[in-house]
């Protein structure tokens, strides 16, 4: 492993930290790093909920509410900050084909926005992107992306992400920006939003209604625990080398239907209790992270390699946490309804 010099940070901002994986790298950062001081700065949307990092101390953590986009802000917000780690964003790829706007506005002037604010008062800045800017591969194709594969985006929301990754390796080369990118594959865990896959299938389970599959249910994700995401985003902010990339996964391709009668099996169900729907437009075919740079560079291993193990503490999540995921179910599904989904 070459050596490399530790960042300490002590007052960092996390963007984006009342959204799913933003929220569990908070409660990482509480739990392991003692001396560290949190800004979340998200704007709740209809994906960030506050009660996703209530209860934590509050001389750890404090919560601002407000946009990624807003320039004043910022000017006040960031100095004396050490780090900005930036995951806010538009994230559903299902919206961004029914509504792109909100996408581009998020996740490519909010970054510039960011960017802009840790030029002027030197702050360094991980960007947390997605292995959808690579495209997709083909299901009988051996290889799986590396941080070499060419950027080939196919749906607004990745070309949207696409976007901000090449403003933070542009703001990075031109104005040295100390900057960082990590391109992570399919998370999975508790406090996800029930507009994603395995959330989604679950609580229909749970609500007596039947699945939905799309297209031919044979896309591939790669899934990853967000926990060892959130631990693979500390291990780049702290050790990593400005300006370099890191893809982050776990060696977890399944495809959609092996993960939907895993799900149906687990919660007592028939393996064929689902209703096939109309495919996504422009449906990626698979995804596929080839780790070995963060393994060989930083050491950084997944702890959640039992996926069995980790969906069926997630349904148990799900389960035991009704009241969180109940209020957004009903116009979720009215949203997909409209759509034929
Ligand atoms: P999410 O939709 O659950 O959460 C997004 C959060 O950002 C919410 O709290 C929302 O209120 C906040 N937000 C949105 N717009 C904002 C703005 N303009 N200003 C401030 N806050 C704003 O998303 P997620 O699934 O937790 O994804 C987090 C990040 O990780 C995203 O950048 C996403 O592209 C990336 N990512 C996600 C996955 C995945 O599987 N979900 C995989 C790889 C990368
Ligand atoms: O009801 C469904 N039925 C279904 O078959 C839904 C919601 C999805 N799907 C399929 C589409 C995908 O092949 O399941 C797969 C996973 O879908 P999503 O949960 O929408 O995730 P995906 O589009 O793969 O993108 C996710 O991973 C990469 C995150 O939402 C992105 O933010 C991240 O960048």
């Amino acid at each position: 492993m070459p050596d490399t010099e530790t960042f300490e940070p002590e007052n960092i901002i996390v963007t984006g930290g009342c959204g799913f994986i933003g929220s569990n790298f908070v409660h990482h950062v509480v739990d392991n790093h003692p001396g560290v001081h949190v800004t979340v700065l998200d704007k709740l949307t209809y994906a960030g909920n506050p009660e996703n990092i209530a209860g934590l101390p509050e001389d750890r953590v404090e919560l601002v509410v407000g946009d990624v986009c807003d320039e004043g802000l910022l000017d006040e917000l960031v100095p004396g900050h050490d780090a900005i780690v930036h995951f806010a964003a538009e994230s559903h790829n299902d919206n961004s084909i029914a509504d792109p706007e909100p996408f581009v506005r998020t996740n490519v002037v909010g970054t510039y926005r960011l960017l802009e604010a840790c030029r002027r008062f030197d702050v360094r800045y991980h960007h947390v992107s997605t292995d959808e800017v690579y495209g997709d591969l083909a299901l009988d194709d051996p290889a799986r992306f590396t941080e070499e594969t060419p950027y080939r985006p196919s749906s607004p929301y990745s070309s949207t992400k696409a976007s901000s990754d090449m403003l933070v390796r542009a703001w990075h080369r031109t104005y040295g920006v100390r900057a960082t990118i990590s391109n992570c594959s399919n998370n999975y865990g508790p406090y996800q939003h029930v507009e994603k896959f395995i959330p989604r299938q679950v609580t229909n389970v749970l609500c007596g209604v039947r699945p939905k599959l799309y297209g031919d249910g044979r896309n591939v994700r790669d899934w990853i625990h967000t926990e060892d995401h959130s631990s693979a985003v500390w291990e780049i902010l702290t050790r990593g080398r400005a300006g370099e990339t890191y893809l982050v996964g776990a060696d977890g391709e399944r495809d959609n239907i092996d993960v939907l009668r895993a799900i149906l099996s687990a919660m007592g169900r028939p393996e064929d209790d689902f209703d096939w729907v109309r495919d996504r437009p422009g449906h990626d075919r698979r995804y596929a992270i080839d780790p070995a740079k963060i393994r060989r560079e930083l050491g950084w291993r997944p702890r959640h390699t039992d996926f069995a193990e980790g969906l069926a503490a997630t349904i148990e999540w799900y389960r035991e946490n009704e009241a969180w995921w109940r209020p957004a179910k009903e116009a979720t599904e009215a949203r997909y309804a409209a759509q034929g989904q």
